[in-house]
C-alpha cells in the first residue's frame, strides 16, 4: 500500500512522501483495507436470508461484517418484508435502462458519487450523466470540503490547498484548525513531528483538546509508547463550536495592533500592495469591531489570543491547515475565508513553507472533482468534453447538489437515484427524510463493495451493483488495469490492485458505468467498451479534456507523479480583482435560550465515515459505546441530568420541525459551555436538512441546536 506500483490508500487523502518510508500506512488504513480485504461474502443466498426489516434491525457493525457483495442483487416493491434475490449483470443494466428511459425528463436521475472512485471511473460516471442530459451530480464534497472549496476559489481564484508536502518541512508554524488528525489523517501526524521535532510550533484550534494532538506516540517507534509521547501541539485555543471566526478576527486584530507598536515589521505591505485587494475595507471592519464581543463569542482568553497572535507575527512561514471543523457550519464560508484574511496579513500564500491546506477526506474526492464531478460544471470544460464527443451535447444548467438532491426526491421531482459508491443514506442529513426521498423513488441502484444502510431503503426497483474495491487485481482487454487518483495536495499518482478480486462476478467501476451507459444511451457518440477495454484510453481523453491532465498518461507507464498547477502558489490569483482578496464578515452571535446547545457531530477513532470498525474511541477516553452526547458537566447539571443518565436529543431545525435522537447516554466531558459533541452517522437524524451554509450548502452538521429531554420512566 502507498508504494510506487501498488495501490493507492483507500483511506484519506494525506498524501504520500516522495521518499517513501517501508511502512507508508497507518492504523486507521490498515482498518481500511481489512474492511476491504475481509474473506466474509455477503452472497444473495445471505443477504436473501433476511427482509429489508430484518437488515434494518443489524447495527451498521453487523451489516458491515456480512462481508464483500459477490453479485448483482434486486429488491422489489420496497416493503419491509421484501428480500434481495440475485439477478445477471444484463438484467440489472436493462432495468436501469428501462427506469431512465421511462423519466419524463434526464433532470430527474441523480448520480452521487462518493470519493473513493477513481479518475478514470469518475470521468466516464460524469460523461455517463451528460450524455443522458442532467448534471445532477451530487458528491458527497458537498457534505465535506464544499464551503472550502467555494471560499478558496472566492478569495484566492483557486478551490484547492496550496501548499505540498515539502512546505511542512519549512514552516516554522503550523495552525490546525477544526481537525483531528490523530484519528482521521494520522499520516499527518508524522508530518506535524517532524515539524515539531525541527522546532516549528503547532497551535491547535478545537472545542476539544483532541488526545492525538496533546500527546502523541508513534505506533511505529515503541519508545513513544514507552513514554507516552510528547505534546505536540505548544498551544491549543479552546473555541467554541462555531466560534472561529470570532476567533479569526480576534487574532487578526491582536496582529494589527502588534503592527501598531512595531509599524512596518509585523504586516507584509509589499504583499498586501501588490497581489491583494480589499485591504483598507477588512483593516477598518476589524478595527471597528467590538473586542469584547470576539472575545466572547470565540470563547477564548484574551491572553491566549495574544500569545498565538505574537506567535503569528513572530514566524516567517505559517501553514493553516483545516478540516470539517471549519467547513460544516452555517458560516462554513465565512471560516475558511477568515483563515485565508489571516493568512493574507502576513503574505503566507504563495510562498514556500507557507500556504493554505484545507485537508481533504476520500482519497479521491480531490480527483473526482477535477475530472468533471460537481453539479456546477464550468462552461470551458463542458465546451472541451463536447469536442472530445463530437455529437455530444452536455446540458449547461446547474443540476443538483447532496440537500437539493433529497429535497427533490422528497417532492417526487426526481425518481431515480444511482449512486456511485458511499452511504448516501447514512451520510447525509435529516436520517429519516432522506429515507424517504429514496424510498420514494422509482429505481435506486448503488455500485458498492459492501452492503451498507443505503441498500436497505430501496425504491420500486433496487439494485445493489457489486464492484471490485481498489485492492483487487481489475483485469480487462488489454490485461490488468491502473487508475489513478489525486491527493489533498494535488498530486496525481497511480494505483495498481494486487489481489484477487472477492467474487468472479464482480465488474470494475468503469464497467458498470460502460453497462449503464449501453442499455440508458442506445445512440451513445462515446465509445464505451473501447474505453474500457483499456484505461489508457481514458486517459488519453483526459488528457485532452482536462489540460491540467497532461501527462497522466505518462503515469502509467514510467510511475511517478504529476503535480497539478496552482496558480495561487506563485501569487496569481484569477478572482473577479485579479488579486487574493480580504473579505469582510459579520460576527455570528451565537447565544442560545437556556437549556439549547450547539451539537457537533464527530467521527470516533474507530470508524471511516459511514463504516463502523468497533465502538472505541481511543483517545477520547470512550470505550464500548457510540450512543453517546459529550456535554460540560456544569451544562448537564443545569439540566437536571446525572452522568450517564440516558436521554432524548431532539433539534429544531429552521423550518421548524423536530427531529428526535433517542437513547443518548451523557457523558460529562471538557468541552466550552453550551457545546456537545456526538458521533456521526448516529447523530445525523438530528441534522436539520435546510441548516447549511450560505454559499456552498453544506450541511452544518457541526452546529446543530439541540436540547436534551429525559426520557420517560420504563415501564
Ligand atoms: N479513520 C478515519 N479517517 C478519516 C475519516 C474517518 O471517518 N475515519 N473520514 C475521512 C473524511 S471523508 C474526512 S472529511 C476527514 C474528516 O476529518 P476531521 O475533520 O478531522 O473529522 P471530524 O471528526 O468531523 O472532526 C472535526 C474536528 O473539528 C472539531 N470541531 C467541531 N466543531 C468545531 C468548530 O466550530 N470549530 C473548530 N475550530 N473545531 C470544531 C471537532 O472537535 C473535531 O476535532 O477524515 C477522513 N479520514
Ligand atoms: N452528521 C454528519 N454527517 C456527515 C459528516 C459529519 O461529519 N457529520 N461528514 C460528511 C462527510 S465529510 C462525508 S465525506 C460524507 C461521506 O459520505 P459517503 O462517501 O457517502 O459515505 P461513506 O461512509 O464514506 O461510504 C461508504 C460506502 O462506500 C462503499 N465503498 C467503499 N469502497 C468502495 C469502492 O471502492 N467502490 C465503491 N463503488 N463503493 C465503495 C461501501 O459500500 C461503503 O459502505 O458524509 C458526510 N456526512
Ligand atoms: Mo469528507
Amino acid at each position: 500500500m502507498n508504494q510506487t506500483g501498488g495501490f493507492d490508500c483507500p483511506g484519506c487523502a494525506w498524501p504520500e512522501p516522495a521518499a517513501r518510508a517501508r511502512f507508508e500506512f497507518c492504523e486507521n488504513g490498515a482498518k481500511a483495507i481489512a474492511e476491504e480485504a475481509t474473506t466474509r461474502r455477503a452472497t444473495p443466498e445471505r443477504i436473501g436470508a433476511f427482509t429489508l426489516d430484518e437488515l434494518r434491525a443489524l447495527s451498521d457493525f453487523e451489516l458491515g461484517q456480512l462481508g464483500r457483495l459477490t453479485h448483482p442483487m434486486v429488491v422489489r416493491g420496497g416493503s419491509g418484508s421484501a428480500r434481495y434475490e440475485p439477478l445477471s449483470w444484463q438484467d440489472a443494466f436493462r432495468l436501469i435502462g428501462e427506469a431512465l428511459a421511462a423519466l419524463p425528463a434526464p433532470d430527474q436521475a441523480i448520480f452521487y458519487t462518493s470519493g473513493r472512485t477513481s479518475n478514470e471511473a469518475a470521468f466516464l460516471w460524469q460523461l455517463l450523466a451528460r450524455e443522458l442530459g442532467t448534471n445532477n451530480l451530487p458528491d458527497c464534497s458537498n457534505m465535506c470540503h464544499e464551503s472550502s472549496g467555494v471560499g478558496l476559489s472566492e478569495v484566492l481564484g483557486t478551490g484547492k490547498g496550496t501548499v505540498s508536502l515539502d512546505d511542512f518541512d519549512r514552516a516554522d508554524l503550523i495552525l490546525v484548525i477544526g481537525q483531528n488528525p490523530g484519528t482521521n489523517h494520522p499520516r499527518m501526524l508524522t508530518t506535524l513531528r517532524e515539524a515539531a521535532g525541527r522546532g516549528a510550533a503547532i497551535v491547535s484550534i478545537n472545542p476539544l483538546r483532541e488526545a492525538g494532538l496533546v500527546r502523541f506516540s508513534h505506533p511505529q517507534k515503541p519508545l513513544d509508547l514507552l513514554t507516552r509521547g510528547r505534546p505536540l501541539a505548544s498551544e491549543f485555543l479552546q473555541v467554541r463550536i462555531g466560534g472561529d471566526v470570532a476567533l479569526l478576527q480576534a487574532l487578526a486584530r491582536a496582529v494589527l495592533e502588534e503592527e501598531d507598536r512595531r509599524p512596518g515589521e509585523v504586516l507584509d505591505r509589499d504583499f498586501i500592495d501588490r497581489f491583494t485587494s480589499g485591504f483598507a475595507e477588512y483593516e477598518a471592519a476589524l478595527r471597528a469591531a467590538d473586542w469584547q464581543t470576539l472575545l466572547e463569542e470565540s470563547g477564548v482568553a484574551e491572553e491566549e489570543i495574544r500569545r498565538v497572535a505574537a506567535l503569528y507575527a513572530g514566524a516567517q512561514r505559517v501553514i493553516a491547515c483545516w478540516a470539517m471543523g471549519i467547513t460544516q457550519h452555517v458560516n462554513g464560508v465565512a471560516n475558511v475565508q477568515e483563515i485565508v484574511n489571516l493568512m493574507l496579513l502576513r503574505g503566507n500564500v504563495g510562498r514556500p513553507g507557507a500556504g493554505l491546506c484545507p485537508v481533504r477526506g476520500h482519497s479521491n474526492v480531490q480527483g473526482d472533482r477535477t475530472v468533471g464531478v460537481t453539479s456546477r460544471p464550468k462552461p470551458a470544460f463542458l465546451d472541451r468534453l463536447e469536442a472530445a464527443f463530437p455529437g455530444l451535447r452536455a446540458p449547461r444548467a446547474p443540476g443538483l447538489d447532496t440537500v437539493e438532491a433529497i429535497e427533490a426526491m422528497l417532492e417526487r421531482r426526481a425518481r431515480a437515484f444511482i449512486a456511485m459508491g458511499g452511504n448516501f443514506y447514512s451520510a447525509a442529513p435529516d436520517t429519516e427524510a432522506t429515507g424517504r426521498a429514496l424510498s420514494g423513488c422509482a429505481l435506486t441502484a448503488h455500485v458498492a463493495t459492501k452492503l451498507n444502510r443505503s441498500h436497505l431503503y430501496p425504491g420500486a426497483i433496487g439494485l445493489v451493483l457489486p464492484c471490485l474495491g481498489r485492492t483487487e487485481i481489475d483485469e480487462q482487454e488489454t490485461g490488468a488495469q491502473m487508475v489513478t487518483v489525486e491527493d489533498s495536495m494535488s498530486m496525481v499518482h497511480g494505483s495498481r490492485g494486487v489481489l484477487e478480486p472477492a467474487s468472479d462476478a464482480l465488474l470494475s467501476e468503469p464497467a458498470i458505468v460502460a453497462g449503464i451507459a449501453r442499455a440508458a444511451l442506445p445512440d451513445s457518440v462515446v465509445p464505451w467498451e473501447h474505453l474500457v477495454g483499456d484505461y489508457d484510453r481514458i486517459r488519453a481523453v483526459l488528457e485532452k479534456v482536462i489540460p491540467e491532465l497532461a501527462g497522466v498518461s505518462a503515469i502509467a507507464r514510467d510511475g511517478g507523479s504529476v503535480r497539478l498547477p496552482n496558480p495561487a502558489r506563485d501569487r496569481v490569483f484569477p478572482t473577479s480583482t485579479g488579486k487574493a482578496r480580504f473579505t469582510v464578515h459579520p460576527v455570528p452571535r451565537l447565544a442560545l435560550a437556556p437549556g439549547l446547545l450547539r451539537l457537533m457531530t464527530l467521527r470516533s477513532h474507530d470508524q471511516y465515515n459511514t463504516t463502523v470498525y468497533g465502538l472505541d474511541d481511543r483517545y477520547r477516553g470512550l470505550r464500548g459505546k457510540r450512543r453517546v452526547v459529550l456535554v460540560h458537566p456544569e451544562d448537564l447539571a443545569a439540566a437536571g441530568i446525572e452522568p450517564g443518565e440516558v436521554v432524548d436529543l431532539v433539534s429544531l431545525g429552521p423550518d421548524g420541525r423536530k427531529r428526535r435522537g433517542e437513547a443518548f447516554e451523557a457523558i460529562p466531558y471538557e468541552l466550552p459551555r453550551g457545546c456537545a459533541g456526538a458521533y456521526f452517522p448516529e447523530a445525523n437524524v438530528l441534522v436539520p436538512l435546510d441548516a447549511r451554509a450560505a454559499g456552498s450548502q453544506t450541511p452544518a452538521s457541526k452546529s446543530v441546536v439541540i436540547r436534551m429531554e429525559r426520557r420517560p420512566a420504563a415501564g
